[in-house]
């Protein structure tokens, strides 16, 4: 069975996939409204484009980002923060669709946690190549809310750590379609995404778009 088709069959049946202790991978849970969420996102870009933050260490990051909802997630040479106006726009980010809401608490509550309230949503663009090292999202204030994920285009390799940085990463493939809650004590546990591999999706071309849905306060 090739990839493609894989992918496909793996979309067109949802399933629920324990896969750490508080984090829960529903395969393909937002393939149904996949459409909409694209045409979403492209309505996002067009009041608050995708950029390349630059880190407080100086670095430009590879993959490109924007956000809506009440606050969204920055970086700059002065560290990193949640902040109701986009710094290129000058503007408030874009409202949070009522879509993206309620996509993100159903999955919520799939995942075993209740009434999900997002107020942010952090949109990231990754293009062949680009990648997202080792990291911990700990800039929220309220640990005990999970992060809800989105995956769309382009397949990609996550790479899922534990609580020390130099704990060996396990691999997981995420697909358009996929939606993944991060509550828990793996919240805070360390997370990446290999660099991009090449490829034409049907709907995006050649970009992956993943989503994250936050409670930051
Ligand atoms: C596990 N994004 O935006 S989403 C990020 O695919 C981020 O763009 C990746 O890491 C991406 O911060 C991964 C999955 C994810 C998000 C947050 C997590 C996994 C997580 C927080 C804790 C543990
Ligand atoms: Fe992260």
């Amino acid at each position: 069975m090739t990839a493609d088709l894989f992918d496909s069959l793996a979309e067109a049946q949802p399933s629920r996939e324990d896969i750490a202790d508080g984090a829960v991978l529903l395969r393909g849970f937002a393939g149904t409204i996949e459409h909409e969420l694209i045409a979403a996102v492209r309505a996002i870009t067009a009041q608050s484009s995708f950029r390349q933050m630059t880190t407080p260490g100086g670095y430009q990051m590879s993959v490109a980002m924007t956000n809506c909802g009440e606050r969204g997630w920055i970086t700059d040479h002065t560290g990193y923060r949640y902040d109701p106006i986009d710094p290129l726009s000058e503007q408030p980010w874009p409202s949070m669709p009522p879509l993206f809401r309620d996509l993100a608490r159903r999955a919520a509550e799939e995942g075993g946690f209740p009434s999900f309230a997002p107020d942010a949503c952090l949109v990231n663009r990754y293009e062949p190549g680009t990648r997202l090292s080792l990291h911990q999202d700990k800039d929220e204030l309220d640990l005990s809310a999970p992060i809800v994920s989105v995956s769309l285009g382009l397949p990609a390799t996550f790479l899922f750590g534990g609580m020390a940085r130099s704990d060996k990463p396990r691999r997981f493939r995420l697909v358009h379609g996929d939606v993944v809650v991060w509550g828990g004590v793996t919240r805070l546990a360390y997370h990446g995404v290999a660099p991009l591999a090449d490829g034409e999706h049907a709907l995006l071309g050649r970009q992956r778009i993943n989503l994250t849905f936050r409670k930051t306060r």
